[in-house]
């Protein structure tokens, strides 16, 4: 009997501002990739749930500080935690679609204005992370969410952030070769398509290049 390999999964990764339909569009692509035949699973980062994940949310939620560095390097952990299991599920192929990633991780840390981490300082700890097959990045403009209605009450979800969040996002997207800009302000169907077209032809790469990568440093 001849024994065929698995054929890995993919890593998706889905990024953008708050309100940029992030949650609705990795749910759409993962019914696509469903009725396509892929084992699919939907991961979110942070990852409330885990020990460290518990610190996080109780920072978002106000109810704790910390530090600028320490936060940080949580979040980072908290990715780090869950490593291991993103490489067992790619290597037992399933896809894995995970909505914020190290893009969030240092963009939003390095928003803040004080002390102000450099996106580069934020982007060491990311280093070795199992790397993207696709990066897809839901572009809104600052008017289009502003008609999508108002902030949630968790840190972050304030206007100064959120434009200083946009500038960096599109500063660290411009470097990355694996990122997809995709124009979230049309219609949730249209935005669809264009997400499941840029997944395809990432499908069709991968036929061809074999096993995940990592993250490395930041391209200049
Ligand atoms: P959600 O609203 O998606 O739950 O995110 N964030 C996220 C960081 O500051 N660093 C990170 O590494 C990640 C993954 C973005 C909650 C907030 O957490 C921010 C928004
Ligand atoms: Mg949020």
């Amino acid at each position: 009997a001849s024994h065929e390999s698995t054929r890995r999964g993919a890593l998706i990764v889905v990024e953008g501002l708050d309100r940029a339909g992030k949650s609705s569009q990795c749910e759409r692509l993962g019914d696509y990739l469903t009725e396509q035949g892929h084992s699919v699973k939907y991961i979110r980062f942070p990852a409330r749930t885990t020990p460290i994940g518990k610190l996080i949310d109780g920072y978002l939620r106000g109810s704790t500080n910390q530090e600028d560095h320490a936060i940080h390097l949580l979040f980072s952990a908290n990715r780090w935690e869950v490593a291991r299991s993103i490489e067992e599920d790619i290597a037992n192929g399933i896809t894995l679609i995970v909505d914020r990633y190290s893009y969030s991780g240092a963009v939003y840390s390095a928003a803040k204005a004080n002390p102000g981490l450099s996106l580069e300082w934020a982007w060491q700890p990311e280093i070795g992370l199992p790397r993207p097959d696709i990066c897809l990045f839901l572009s809104i403009s600052a008017e289009e969410a502003a008609k999508r209605g108002g902030f949630g009450a968790e840190r972050y979800e304030n206007e100064t952030m959120q434009t200083r969040v946009r500038e960096l996002f599109r500063t660290l997207f411009e470097r990355q070769e694996d990122a997809y800009i995709i124009d979230a302000g049309n219609s949730i169907e249209y935005v669809a398509q264009d997400i499941q077209a840029a997944v395809s032809s990432c499908f069709q790469r991968l036929g061809a290049t074999g096993s995940l990568r990592t993250l490395g440093p930041l391209a200049n």
